[in-house]
């Protein structure tokens, strides 16, 4: 099953959003940083407007849906790759899974502490970018080392090896992504062991208010956001309301919960779209 990690800085709403696509209060997602430590794990199925057609076609009524385990992970803070903050065990959750989503913080709101003061989304990853890459060297270092005797040997497949480290190490060391590289299939094979946290297919979730989803295009911070995502890392970026998308989700109501839900309009209680659109998004940075 492809496992997916919820990334980004504390308190940016990490857990809120895994308690939204999970449908569950599983993660504690309070108003401090690092409120979260060890990882939250939930399974979402992914919605597939294909498989419907396809059942019929078959004639069969049993549709097993594709699943993915989101994995909510300790929020990451600049020097996690020398182990400030939860560092490398932080960083080590993020080694395990197949795909990243990256949560943004786009939101204003003075009762959510800040942990760098202010909102800035594009100097918020480019923190988180530089602990993930700054790991990456760290990883390359040491399969250097590994393979090193080889090297001297002459091993075929560890020259060959040695010579990818070499195009990747200049690339991280001007703090791109892995991903971004032009390589073959080949050469991401031969990358292989390293696993490069910065070659993980990745997705950005920008977390605005909710009164400024409807008008998320000219929102400042999301068109950043966007180019950026687009331009350093090359992939796309969600956008999203943790906070009332967990509130929709939330499996066990209360009374007042529900007319606060009602005053904000919220018809899409039951629809499944929105609780699936950060589904869908893994899904699809995977290239599923
Ligand atoms: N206003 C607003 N608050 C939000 C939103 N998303 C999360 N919050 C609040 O922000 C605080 C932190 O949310 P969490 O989901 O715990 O954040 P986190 O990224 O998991 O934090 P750590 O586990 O500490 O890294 C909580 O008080 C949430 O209620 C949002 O979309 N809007
Ligand atoms: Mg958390």
């Amino acid at each position: 099953m492809l496992k997916a990690g919820i990334v980004g800085l504390p308190n940016v709403g990490k857990s809120t959003l895994f308690n939204a696509v999970t449908r569950t209060r599983k993660a504690a997602a309070e108003n401090y940083p690092f409120c979260t430590i060890d990882p939250n794990v939930g399974v979402v199925e992914v919605p597939d407007s294909r498989l419907a057609p396809l059942a019929k076609i078959a004639k069969t009524d049993k549709i097993i849906p594709a699943a993915i385990e989101f994995v909510d992970i300790a929020g990451l803070v600049k020097g996690a790759s020398q182990g400030e903050g939860l560092g490398n065990k932080f960083l080590s959750h993020i080694r395990e899974v197949d795909a990243i989503v990256q949560v943004v913080r786009c939101f204003e709101d003075p009762d959510i502490a800040h942990v760098t003061g202010s909102v800035d989304p594009i100097r918020d990853i480019e923190i988180v970018t530089t602990e993930l890459v700054l790991a990456d060297l760290e990883a390359l270092r040491r399969r250097r080392d590994k393979i090193s005797k080889d090297v001297k040997s002459g091993d075929k497949h560890a020259v060959a090896e040695s010579h990818v480290l070499d195009q990747i190490e200049p690339h991280l060391n001007s703090g791109k992504p892995a991903a971004t590289l032009h390589f073959a299939r080949e050469e991401w094979e031969l990358a292989r062991n390293c696993f490069l946290l910065t070659a993980k297919p990745t997705i950005f979730a920008a977390n605005v208010k909710e009164n400024e989803l409807a008008a998320a295009d000219t929102n400042p911070h999301i068109t950043k956001v966007r180019e950026y995502a687009r331009s350093h890392h090359a992939c796309d970026t969600v956008v999203l309301c943790a906070q009332l998308e967990s509130d929709l989700a939330d499996p066990t109501p209360r009374p007042a919960h529900l007319l606060h839900l009602q005053r904000k309009g919220s018809a899409r209680l039951d629809d499944p779209r929105r609780r699936h659109g950060v589904a869908r998004g893994g899904h699809d940075s995977h290239g599923l």
